[in-house]
C-alpha cells in the first residue's frame, strides 16, 4: 500500500459492500479487511466538511452487507472508533486505524498459523471444513514444519463448494489433500484416524460458542464423539464484543436456488449458511494472543475491546 496515497487502490464502500453481498469478497477475515480499507479510502478522499457523514453512512452500509461475520462489524468499528475526533483530525485518524486493522489482521494470521503448526504432530491427519484463509495458512504451516509429513481431508462445503478453494490452495502448496463430501466427514474422522479438526471462525461469542459455515457443528459433534480435538483458528477481530450486551449474530439464510436451481413441485428449500457450535464441542480457540479455552472467551473479549463508545 502506498504511504503517500493510502487505500487509493481499495474499492469504495459501495463497491466493497456489493462485492461482499455477491460473495466475490468472502471469508470473514477478508471481509473485515475490505471494510477497513474501504473506510480508509473514504477518509482519504472526502473533504473535511463531509468526511464525518460520509464515513458514518459508509460504515452502516458495510455492516449491513453480510450479517454473520463479526469481523465486518469490528472492521468498521475499530476503524471508525465512534468517529470521536474533531473534523480536521478525523480523516488522518481513520486512515491510521484502517491501516492498523489490516496490518494486525495479517500479522495475526502468520502468528496463529505458527502456533497451530506447533500443535500438530508429525505424521498427523487433519480435517477442515469450508474455506478459511486462516485454517489453510495453519495447514500449510504444519506441512512446512513437518517436511510434508501431514495429510489433510477437506469437506466440499455445499452449496458454495468453498472446499474446492481450500483443496486447490493446499495442493498448490504441496500438501497431501483429499476432498470429501460433507456427509463423509464422520466416516473419515473415524476410519482415517484423524488427529485434529481445524476450522476458521466467522464469530466467536462471549458464551464461548462459534458461528461458522454451515456443517461446522456436525463436524464438531463427530469429532467430540471420537475424542478428536476440535481447534478453531480465530484472530481477535473474530470475537464479538456485542455479545457481551446480549447481541448474537443473525444466521444468514441465502437464496434457496443455491441448493436447488430447478424447483421441484411441492418441495420447500431452506439454505441457512452458518451454524452455531456450542462451547462444549470446542477444544480450543487459537488466537494471536495464545490458545484460549471456550470458558475464557468472555474475559478475553472484555480485555481486548475497550469502551466501544459510539460504535455501530
Ligand atoms: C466462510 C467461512 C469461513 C470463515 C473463516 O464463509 O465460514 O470458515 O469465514 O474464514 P463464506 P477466514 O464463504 O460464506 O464467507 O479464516 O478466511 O476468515
Amino acid at each position: 500500500m502506498s504511504e503517500k496515497r493510502p487505500f487509493a487502490e481499495a474499492p469504495t464502500p459501495e463497491e466493497a459492500a456489493r462485492e461482499i453481498r455477491a460473495m466475490r469478497t468472502r471469508g470473514a477475515a477478508k471481509i473485515g479487511r475490505a471494510a477497513a480499507a474501504a473506510l480508509g479510502r473514504t477518509a482519504a478522499e472526502a473533504d473535511t466538511a463531509v468526511v464525518r457523514s460520509r464515513l458514518e453512512a459508509a460504515g452502516r452500509l458495510l455492516v449491513a452487507a453480510r450479517p454473520t461475520a463479526v469481523s465486518l462489524q469490528n472492521g468498521v468499528n475499530v476503524t471508525l472508533d465512534g468517529l470521536h475526533e474533531a473534523d480536521d483530525a478525523l480523516g488522518p485518524a481513520v486512515i491510521a486505524r484502517a491501516m492498523r486493522y489490516v496490518r494486525d489482521s495479517e500479522a495475526a494470521r502468520v502468528a496463529i498459523a505458527a502456533r497451530v503448526a506447533k500443535e500438530v504432530p508429525k505424521g498427523a491427519t487433519l480435517l477442515t471444513h469450508c474455506h478459511s484463509s486462516l485454517a489453510v495458512a495453519c495447514l500449510v504451516a504444519a506441512h512446512e514444519r513437518h517436511d510434508g509429513d501431514i495429510r489433510v481431508f477437506a469437506d466440499e462445503t455445499r452449496p458454495w463448494w468453498q472446499g474446492h478453494i481450500s483443496t486447490r490452495l493446499l495442493a498448490a502448496a504441496g500438501v497431501d489433500v483429499t476432498l470429501i463430501a460433507d456427509s463423509a466427514a464422520h466416516f473419515i474422522l473415524d476410519s482415517e484416524g484423524v488427529d485434529r479438526v481445524i476450522v476458521g471462525a466467522d464469530t466467536v461469542t462471549a458464551d464461548g460458542a462459534l458461528y461458522n459455515k454451515i456443517g461446522t457443528r456436525s463436524v464438531a459433534l463427530g469429532a467430540m464423539s471420537l475424542d478428536i480435538p476440535f481447534l478453531c483458528a480465530a484472530e481477535s477481530h473474530k470475537f464479538s464484543p456485542y455479545s457481551l450486551d446480549g447481541v448474537f449474530p443473525e444466521v444468514e439464510e441465502r437464496d434457496p436456488r443455491e441448493v436447488l436451481d430447478e424447483p421441484i413441485d411441492g418441495v420447500k428449500v431452506r439454505n441457512p449458511v452458518f451454524d452455531r457450535t456450542p462451547p462444549d464441542l470446542i477444544t480450543r480457540y487459537m488466537t494471536e494472543k495464545g490458545p484460549l479455552e471456550p470458558v475464557r472467551v468472555k474475559a478475553f473479549i472484555q480485555d481486548h475491546f475497550g469502551t466501544r463508545e459510539g460504535w455501530i
